[in-house]
C-alpha cells in the first residue's frame, strides 16, 4: 500500500511530467510556421529551391522558423495559391505572371509571348525600377509581396505526334494544353493552336491517352515531369521567357521582425539563384538529352511566330491596360 508521503511524491512527479509535456508544444509554437505550396514536381529545380530556402533560414535564424514544403500541388491546386495566401491559409508560393495578371491587369504584359528576351533581361527588368513599381502594386492589390524572381525557363511546344511545324498555321487544330486561366489560353491560341485547359499534374496522362495533342513548357520541366516519355517532338518556338516570383503573404510578412524579414528575403534570393543557375545550365544541355530519348527536336520559323504572336497581343484587350510606355521601357532595358 502506498503511504500518503509516497502518494504525494508520485502526484508531484506526475504533475511535473504533465508540465514538461505541456512545455514541449509551447516551445514548438514559438516557431513561425511558413507553409509553402507549389505544383512543381520533386525533381524540378523550382521544387528543390525550397529546400535551399529552408536550409538558408535554418542557418541564418536557427530554430525560428518551421518551413513546410508541399510539392505536386498537394496542399493547394495550381493557381489557387494567391487566394489561399490572402486568406491566411498559406504563407509562401512561387506565383506566375499569369496568376498576378488576374488581379493586376497591367502585369499581363509579362504573359505576352516574345516580350522578355532572355533570362538576363528578365532579371534586369524585375530587379530594376519596372519590377519595383509593379511589385508594389502587387503587394497593394494582392496582399502578397514578391521577394525574388525565378527563371522558370523558355517555353517550347511539345507534341504527342511529330509533324512539320514552321509557322503558327501549322499548329492549326492542335489541342494544346495550357494551364487553366484565360491569360494562358490566350497565349496558346496566339501560337495558332486550339488551347485547352488542364492542371499541370494531369498533363502526363493527357499526353499518354491522347486527350491532348501537346503541351508547352520549358525544357527542364519537360524533363522533370517526364513528358518526353509520352511525346515525339519538341518545337523550339521559344515563345515565352517565363518567370515565377517567390512571394510571401503580407499577413505573414507583417508578423516578422525587421531582422526576420531580411533573413526571409535573403533566403528567397538564395533559392532563386540556385534555381536560375541550375535551370539555365540544364536548359542548354537538354536538346541532346531529348534527341537521345528519341524525340525530334525541330526549329520552326521563330520570326513568323514572333510577328504573329506580338501582333495578336498588340491588338488585344490586354495591351489596352498596359501603362503607356511600359513595353518601350521593357525593350530598352539592357542586360
Ligand atoms: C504549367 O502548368 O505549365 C506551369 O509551367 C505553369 C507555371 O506557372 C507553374 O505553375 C508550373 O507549371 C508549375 O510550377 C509546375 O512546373
Amino acid at each position: 500500500m502506498p503511504t500518503s508521503r509516497s502518494l504525494k511524491r508520485r502526484t508531484l512527479l506526475g504533475a511535473a511530467a504533465a508540465l514538461s509535456t505541456l512545455a514541449l508544444p509551447a516551445v514548438a509554437q514559438t516557431k513561425t510556421v511558413l507553409r509553402i505550396s507549389t505544383p512543381a514536381v520533386p525533381d524540378d529545380w523550382h521544387a528543390k529551391m525550397w529546400t535551399v530556402f529552408k536550409d538558408a533560414l535554418e542557418k541564418s535564424a536557427p530554430g525560428e522558423f518551421d518551413v513546410q514544403i508541399n510539392l505536386n500541388g498537394a496542399l493547394f491546386k495550381q493557381g489557387t495559391e494567391p487566394t489561399a495566401m490572402a486568406r491566411g491559409n498559406l504563407e509562401l508560393t512561387s506565383v506566375s505572371a499569369f496568376d498576378i495578371a488576374k488581379l493586376v491587369p497591367e502585369f499581363s504584359v509579362f504573359t505576352a509571348g516574345y516580350m522578355v528576351r532572355d533570362p538576363a533581361h528578365q532579371q534586369k527588368v524585375f530587379n530594376g525600377p519596372i519590377g519595383a513599381e509593379l511589385f508594389k502594386t502587387v503587394a497593394d492589390k494582392m496582399d502578397i509581396t514578391p521577394l525574388s524572381t525565378c527563371y522558370l525557363g523558355t517555353r517550347q511546344v511539345n507534341l504527342r505526334e511529330a509533324r512539320t511545324v514552321k509557322t503558327p498555321a501549322d499548329l492549326k487544330g492542335i489541342k494544346l494544353r495550357m494551364p487553366g486561366s484565360k491569360e494562358w489560353l490566350f497565349l496558346g491560341n496566339a501560337l495558332g493552336a486550339t488551347a485547352t485547359p488542364l492542371a499541370f499534374g494531369e498533363v502526363y496522362l493527357g499526353l499518354k491517352t491522347g486527350t491532348i495533342d501537346g503541351q508547352d513548357n520549358p525544357l527542364p520541366s519537360v524533363r522533370a515531369a517526364k513528358f518526353y516519355e509520352v511525346t515525339q517532338q519538341i518545337v523550339l518556338t521559344s515563345h515565352l521567357v517565363d518567370s515565377l516570383f517567390i512571394a510571401i503573404s503580407n499577413r505573414s510578412l507583417h508578423t516578422l521582425t525587421p531582422a526576420q524579414r531580411q533573413k526571409v528575403s535573403a533566403a528567397a534570393q538564395a533559392a532563386a539563384v540556385y534555381n536560375n543557375e541550375n535551370r539555365i545550365k540544364e536548359e542548354s544541355q537538354l536538346v541532346d538529352f531529348f534527341k537521345k530519348e528519341g524525340l525530334k527536336v525541330t526549329v520552326p520559323d521563330v520570326e513568323a511566330f514572333r510577328k504573329s504572336v506580338q501582333a495578336t497581343y498588340q491588338a488585344s484587350d490586354y495591351a489596352k491596360v498596359w501603362p503607356k510606355g511600359l513595353v518601350e521601357r521593357i525593350n530598352a532595358t539592357r542586360s
